[in-house]
């Protein structure tokens, strides 16, 4: 029998919640489906490891990771250390340290869910952005001078490079491809941004001449806001920048009933590293320790990282019991609407999950 060796990396706040809930749904589905294994390993960086040790993630961390078959990540932030030392210590060292350089973001209006657009049905809404995740706006590069002083002068340097747009554009193309529709939305600023966004078009149009099929588009990301409420139905694959798609998805993340809901997966297309998938949410401050966090959107984070081991029976059967789950209005958690905990939407799937295996376990005796 397989057996994938899952690392676990809950992080802060609510992601030390949702992040056992997934595991344990993991462990569920692997029970019901009787054909392979998985071999959790957890690890406890982040801002509790911060305090102690002095910094996120130990040196040598990428170096326990670099053997495991994918990674489970909660959140990083804490209330009580700065954001860009948690999510630069944490979070983009991996990205980065592993050049998970796809970002994928799907987003659908799941059954039982009241969506906020409403004259937009759940087939008028059925999104995947791709965020490019290994440069951009969220290069690192820049720096202060003259720090606390009048004349203080801060940079945040977007860098673009042709290699980095070629693949990411070129992966975009071929998940518009692989989708029914086929149709990709370019989101670009090059009105503004008269250098790095300029080369992005040029190789956009480039690249989609490897794909005759898909039917492409452009958008400046301003109005892509617009029409995301508007003409969400116009949208299907989306590609856009490290910075220009993390507000996009959370947006989409809202219109689509909460940001609670939304998973992702920080993929190195070549399979030269682990790949990581996680809720695309914080640590959400707000309510942690509360359990009122909703896992669903690291349960669907959980299908994605079945896909990407290829085991897509298990992943359908997953996505099919977070869709009965949504269904019921009884199990939705309080950014829902509904009064229903962490744990009672964690053990219904987990319930569901291994009565399935009785039911298809029957034909076959
Ligand atoms: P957030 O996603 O933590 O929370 C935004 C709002 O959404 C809050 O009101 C929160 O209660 C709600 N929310 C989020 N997830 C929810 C869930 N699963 N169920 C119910 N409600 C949920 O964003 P924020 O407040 O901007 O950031 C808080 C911290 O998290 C910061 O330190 C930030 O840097 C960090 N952060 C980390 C990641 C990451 O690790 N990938 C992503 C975003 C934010
Ligand atoms: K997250
Ligand atoms: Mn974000």
């Amino acid at each position: 029998m397989k057996s994938y060796k899952i690392a676990c990396i809950p992080g802060d706040g609510i992601g030390k919640e949702v992040v056992p809930a997934g595991q344990q749904v993991l462990q569920a589905l692997a029970a019901a489906q009787k054909d392979f294994s998985f071999d959790f390993t957890s690890f406890g960086w982040g801002g509790d490891w911060f305090r102690k040790h002095g910094v996120m993630m130990p040196d040598d961390g990428l170096d326990a990771l670099r053997g495991m078959d994918a990674i489970l990540f909660g959140s990083a932030g804490d209330p009580h250390i700065p954001d860009h030392i948690t999510l630069w210590g944490l979070r983009l060292k991996i990205c980065q340290g592993f050049d998970q350089y796809a970002n994928v973001r799907p987003t659908r209006i799941l059954p039982g869910i009241d969506a906020p657009l409403k004259r937009c049905t759940a087939q008028d809404l059925d999104w995947v952005i791709v965020r490019e995740n290994s440069e951009g706006e969220y290069a690192g590069v820049g720096g202060r001078v003259h720090q606390g002083h009048p004349i203080e002068v801060a940079t945040d340097m977007s860098i673009l490079t042709r290699a980095g747009v070629e693949r990411i554009m070129r992966f975009a193309f071929r998940l518009a491809q692989s989708r029914p529709r086929k149709l990709l939305t370019v989101v670009t600023k090059s009105n503004a941004q008269r250098h790095g966004m300029v080369m992005w078009d040029e190789i956009a149009l480039q690249i989609s001449k490897e794909f005759p099929d898909v039917r492409w588009d452009k958008e400046l990301v301003d109005a892509c806001t617009a029409r995301m409420v508007n003409r969400p139905a116009s949208l299907d694959t989306l590609v856009a920048t490290n910075l220009h798609a993390d507000v996009l998805s959370d947006l989409a993340a809202a219109l689509a009933g909460s940001l609670g809901i939304a998973p992702t997966g920080n993929i190195d297309p070549e399979r030269r590293y682990p790949s990581m998938f996680e809720p695309i949410h914080g640590s959400a401050f707000d309510i942690m320790g509360q359990g009122l966090a909703n896992p669903v959107g690291t349960f669907w984070s959980c299908v994605m990282l079945l896909e990407h081991l290829g085991e897509n029976a298990a992943a359908q059967r997953l996505m099919q019991v977070i869709e009965q789950i949504t269904a019921d209005t009884s199990l939705h958690t309080r950014d829902l609407g509904g009064s229903a905990t962490m744990a009672q939407v964690t053990q219904a799937v987990c319930e569901r999950l291994s009565g399935a295996r009785e039911k298809t376990a029957e034909p076959t005796e």
